[in-house]
């Protein structure tokens, strides 16, 4: 059982928090998502999210508000066809003008838990052995990650620069790549990345092919149901300039985080680099 987080307000009983109106409860759930930083996101999105777990962050009852911030209740917004905008490129570090052989492309991961996870039964004869952890790196083909289960959604790419495009998406959802090929726990005992991953290491970091450019992401917003690694935009392969072979779309953070042309991602334990936070920019950089 892990501590009470501290207290912002007053606990109120269940009574009491019945009467709260909409406009002190709306101003409660600010109070409390401005002190712990979270900010805007979380503010304007809360209403879709329903009513139980605000009330659960108000009372302090819940005795991890940070992980149910991030759960799959919080959702950015997504949209229809009709209001996909045109598209705009932005950012070119990691090389992205110059071509790589995508035929030859392959990603590479780093410090994942020994063998990726059972899904068929020669995988489940494989992973035998699965509870020892090594340091080797795997390398895994386009096509492999193509075949894991994907989806769609259109969702708004927020640029620290103050505009926004609405693009339609075509991934797998990073938490089923992390399922596949899971992270380790932080106490080397084995993962189990869907149902237990606040054991898991806390961090995710991604660098384009050459290291030019690189991000950080903590593992709760890596593994959260929007974030995809995408080879497909608005119904075509990714171009070079969005980031071919494969790249980040994370609506639940600024543009800076959605990296294009991922090269390797790294589980750790460790609170990796990011281009951005470097030039001054908030590390996390969470709408
Ligand atoms: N490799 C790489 N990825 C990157 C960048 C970059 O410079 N290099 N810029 C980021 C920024 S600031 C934004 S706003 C988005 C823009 O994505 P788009 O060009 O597909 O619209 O990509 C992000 N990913
Ligand atoms: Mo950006």
């Amino acid at each position: 059982m892990s501590a009470k987080p501290p207290s912002v307000m007053e606990p109120a009983s269940p009574k009491d928090m019945r009467r709260i109106s909409r406009r002190s409860f709306a101003w409660a759930v600010g109070a409390v998502a401005s002190t712990i930083g979270i900010g805007r996101w979380i503010f304007t999105r809360r209403q879709d999210a329903g009513v139980p777990w605000p009330l659960r962050a108000i009372l302090g009852l819940n005795e991890n508000v940070w992980t149910d911030l991030f759960s799959s209740k919080r959702q950015a917004p997504t949209y229809t066809e009709a209001r996909v905008t045109a598209e705009r490129i932005n950012g070119d570090e990691g090389d992205l003008l110059n071509d790589i052989d995508l035929s030859a492309w392959k990603l590479t991961l780093s410090g994942a838990h020994s063998k990726p996870g059972p899904s068929t039964t020669s995988d489940l004869a494989d992973s035998a052995d699965s509870s020892d952890s090594n340091d080797k790196d795997l390398s895994i083909t386009l096509k492999q990650i193509q075949s894991l289960p994907h989806v769609e959604q259109i969702t708004e790419l927020f640029c620290i620069e103050g505009w926004s495009i609405v693009q339609r998406w075509k991934g797998v959802r990073f938490r089923d790549f992390a399922a596949k090929y899971p992270p380790p726990n932080a106490d080397g005992s084995p993962p189990d990345v869907l149902n237990h991953p606040e054991n898991l290491v806390s961090y995710v970091a991604m660098e384009t092919p050459d290291g030019g450019y690189y991000v950080g992401l903590d593992m709760q917003s890596a593994l959260h149901p929007q974030t995809l690694l995408c080879w497909e935009m608005n119904g075509k392969p990714l171009t070079q300039e969005h980031g071919a072979p494969l790249r980040l779309v994370i609506p639940v953070k600024y543009g800076v985080k959605n990296i294009k042309r991922i090269g390797t991602i790294t589980y750790t334990a460790d609170k990796p680099k990011d281009y951005w936070a470097e030039q001054g920019y908030d590390w996390y950089a969470g709408l």
